[in-house]
């Protein structure tokens, strides 16, 4: 019998083609975001479900799916799945490093330039009808961004991969702080000088965040973080909503604590705290840092063989490309 997969999206047609010559497939062709009930109810009978950080798989979902052997999301960070819970059921979690890694780090940089440069809140200006006149030094004035000190919090892929946009394109001095440091080569390789927290929030005209999010990471911006930092310092999150406190960010925004804030994650998303949305000097964007077609594709294409491998029979199994919990390939 072939295994079912739910696809809690609708993915690139090619792609799903591909999915259908191996599983029956049930997909979302509205992209509505399904409530824990409705998602249970989805994956009744399903073997394996191509997942995405919207769907929060855990003890309760997985009791309630017993037949489900593999998770496999479609994206690097894999918060919304309690992995221990699917390890000590014997369920595979796979994830999607290193095919989105330059993208992300483009979209990191992009956004922290945007924020520098006010090109958000310039944009809305401009379509309000409002550049009748041309202050030139008063006018969305923003703060460079070659030459100033960039901080990185999370020296992952990604981060690593910002730190070299930042050092060999822009000439900007790289800092970070990460839980472990690089090794001399990775500092040399990205051209990045480690530091402790309170060095980075205190010295980072750029303080980007690219931390994965955990309950260690939750809140570890928030209004004593921002007190620390300059004035003059933009705040850019490209990683995930929770790690900072949405709430003490618009506060800090609007007191002028800090200058500005690029923001593509949210806490509670899609949903946006309102005091957010009530600041001028904020971009904010829908969780698109990975979101080009070359990537989304790669994404949607690496979640596909990994469900392949997990529930292949025969020749079609194999070693998923890039599981989470590799634990559960042994028990098999
Ligand atoms: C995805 C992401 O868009 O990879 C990640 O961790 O946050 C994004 O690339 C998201 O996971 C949706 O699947």
């Amino acid at each position: 019998m072939r295994p079912s997969v739910l696809a809690t999206r609708a993915t690139f047609p090619d792609l799903a083609d591909r999915l259908r010559e191996h599983f029956d497939v049930d997909d979302n062709p509205t992209d509505a975001v399904w409530s824990p009930a409705e998602l249970i109810r989805r994956l009744q009978g399903k073997q394996g479900v191509m997942s995405t950080g919207s769907e929060r798989i855990d003890a309760a979902l997985l009791d309630a799916c017993p037949q489900l052997r593999a998770v496999c999301n479609v994206g690097v960070g894999y918060n919304n799945v309690d992995v221990a819970a699917c390890t000590a059921r014997g369920v595979l979690v796979t994830n999607t490093p290193d095919v989105l890694t330059e993208t992300t780090a483009d979209y990191g940089f992009a956004l922290m330039m945007a924020t520098a440069r006010r090109i958000a809140e310039s944009e809305r200006f401009l379509r309000r009808g409002e550049w009748t006149k041309t202050g030139i030094y008063d006018m969305f004035v923003g703060g460079d961004v070659h030459g100033a000190t960039l901080g990185i919090l999370g020296m992952g892929r990604i981060g690593r991969a910002i730190a070299r946009r930042g050092a060999l394109g822009f000439g900007m001095r790289v800092i970070y702080h990460n839980r472990s440091r690089l090794t001399a080569e990775a500092e040399s390789e990205s051209g990045a000088r480690y530091v402790d927290k309170a060095t980075l929030l205190k010295e980072a005209d750029h303080l980007v965040l690219v931390l994965p999010y955990s309950p260690q990471s939750h809140h570890a911006i928030g209004a004593a973080e921002l007190a620390q930092m300059k004035p003059t310092a933009t705040l850019t999150n490209i990683a995930r909503g929770g790690i900072v406190d949405d709430a003490a960010l618009a506060q800090a925004l609007r007191s002028g604590t800090i200058a500005a804030a690029g923001l593509d994650v949210f806490e509670g998303e899609p949903a946006v705290h309102p005091d957010l949305l009530a600041v001028p000097n904020v971009v904010l964007t829908p969780h698109i840092g990975s979101a080009s077609v070359q990537t989304r594709r790669a994404m949607a294409a690496l979640t596909i063989e990994n469900l392949i491998a997990a529930l292949g029979c025969g020749r079609q199994a194999g070693r998923p490309p890039t599981p989470v919990n590799p634990e559960v390939l042994a028990q098999a």
